[in-house]
């Protein structure tokens, strides 16, 4: 059950990748995941290469299962994080936050799979004709830096667009979410808000917690004026940062307001004055567990609704 491409492509029991969330996924987090059928993800985010490397040589201490390293293309170490991917024999690289064209020809000559997120049918079909290996397309639930198409209504039209698999990601935090990707047509999920209320993530508990007590309007956007619109949950900042914009402050002002927020939230618990960046799942994160039972639990409740709707096709509707 719930074997795909995704399963075969990763070499992992599920189908499900934890996103590359900056500062959050750490190797910790990662080898959680991958020790329990997943795949788990070093996230580089504005982290010096040679961070990377040790995360990646961490991580191999302690897991001997597959993984992956995400390189947030906006990085400045972009390119020297592209370097050691490829030195260290990453097995799967994903990209974010732009379009990873010039470095395919690298990853492949040294059999690193490539997983780029997607916001948009365009992109997908020219990374598709670029030789990328599958992609994770991203509806705007999602947490962080966010494209505009929901996922209910961008998967399917990828779907149809490519051949190659595509993995669901923004707004699937349960085993519901899970089944619906799939119904989509996506052969697999990422998650990453779901993944940071985890046990092992270590991330500072005030920022788990900001997410357990949030609700469903909580997580909102904050700069859309800049071109650069961002998932957070709502807090003394975001009010801060929505009124500047409101006022009409430029870019580079909005810019300095934000840097170094994100790593004040996950680092030093600071959830009024940093950046919490989180989907729209937020809502229906209710507890912290281990990532095994994160896993486990969906897998077990995708499996009840799949029945349930089976259960359905006799004309029985009381389920
Ligand atoms: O990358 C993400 N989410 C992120 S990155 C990030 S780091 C950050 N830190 C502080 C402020 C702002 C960002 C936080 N969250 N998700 C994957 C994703 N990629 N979503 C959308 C995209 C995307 C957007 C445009 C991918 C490609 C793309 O291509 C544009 C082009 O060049 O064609």
């Amino acid at each position: 059950m719930f074997d795909t491409r995704v399963n075969k492509l990763l070499n992992i029991k599920y189908p499900i990748l934890q996103g590359g969330m900056a500062w959050v996924a750490t190797h910790e987090l990662a080898a959680a995941v991958s020790e329990a059928g997943g795949l788990g993800i070093i996230a580089a985010g504005n982290a010096p290469p040679e961070w990377v490397r040790e995360e990646i040589r961490q991580f191999r201490r302690i897991s001997d299962k597959p993984f992956g390293v995400n390189i947030m293309l906006m990085s400045p170490y972009a390119e020297d994080i592209v370097g050691v991917v490829c030195e260290e024999r990453v097995p799967v690289v994903t990209t974010g936050a732009g379009n990873p064209g010039k470095y395919i020809e690298r990853f492949k000559k040294v059999d690193v799979k490539v997983i780029p997120v997607v916001p948009t049918v365009s992109l997908a079909r020219r990374l598709e004709r670029e030789g990328v290996d599958a992609l994770i397309v991203e509806g705007t639930e999602a947490g962080g830096h966010i494209g505009e198409l929901t996922t209910m209504a961008l998967i399917p039209q990828v779907v149809d667009a490519v051949n190659i698999p595509v993995i669901a990601a923004g707004g699937i935090g349960d085993g519901r979410g899970f089944l619906a990707a799939l119904s989509l047509g996506a052969e697999g999920v990422q998650m990453g808000t779901r993944f940071v209320c985890s046990t092992e993530c270590t991330a500072h508990g005030n920022f788990k917690e900001m997410i357990v007590k949030s609700k469903d309007r909580s997580a909102i956007v904050t700069g859309r004026s800049t071109g650069h619109p961002v998932r957070v949950i709502k807090n003394k900042f975001t009010r801060e940062f929505l009124e500047l914009e409101k006022n009409g402050a430029d870019v580079k002002q909005l810019e300095e307001l934000g840097a170094g927020r994100l790593r004040l939230a996950v680092v030093e618990g600071d959830v009024d004055n940093g950046s919490v960046m989180a989907g729209q799942i937020s809502g229906l994160v209710n507890d912290i567990k281990p990532c095994s039972h994160i896993i486990q639990d969906i897998i077990q409740e995708a499996l009840d609704q799949f029945e349930r709707l089976t259960s359905l096709k006799g004309g029985n509707l009381d389920g």
